[in-house]
């Protein structure tokens, strides 16, 4: 019987961990837990979710791999961290794209994005750089 209860606790997981899967490319960001983000720490977490992102693994993140976004979403996107406008994010542009976010974040130039300004930058902000969690 337990097993049972159990069982269908596992299936009910599941089922809502698939409902949240975008979830999973929400990392916290403040891994050292100092209470500000340093640049190490946000492109850290901004690779994991570029691999999260490219679901095939061969390297670029394609419009089907980006499926859950809409379409205004994901033309906010491309925009920022396509550079070469081809509609394929290889990594270095994502990469790249996440060091200029880190910059816009970080107002006041002291190489950390404190609380307030991610409170402060978040709004601008769209997926995946927006849904980290501080
Ligand atoms: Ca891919
Ligand atoms: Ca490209
Ligand atoms: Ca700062």
């Amino acid at each position: 019987m337990m097993k049972k209860i159990l069982i269908a606790l596992v299936v009910m997981l599941c089922a809502v961990s698939t409902v949240f899967a975008a979830e999973e490319i929400l990392p916290k960001l403040d891994k050292n837990k100092d209470g500000k983000i340093s640049k190490q720490e946000y492109l850290g977490a901004m690779s994991g979710s570029f691999d999260k992102l490219d679901k095939n693994r061969d390297g670029s993140i394609t419009r089907d791999e980006l499926g859950h976004m809409d379409k205004k979403e994901h033309e906010a996107f491309t925009k920022e961290t396509d550079a070469d406008g081809d509609g394929i994010i290889i990594k270095k542009e994502y990469e790249q794209a996440a060091a200029k976010r880190f910059h816009q974040l970080d107002k006041n130039r002291d190489g950390f994005i404190s609380r307030d300004e991610w409170a402060a930058g978040r709004s601008e902000m769209y997926s995946p750089f927006a849904l980290f969690t501080f």
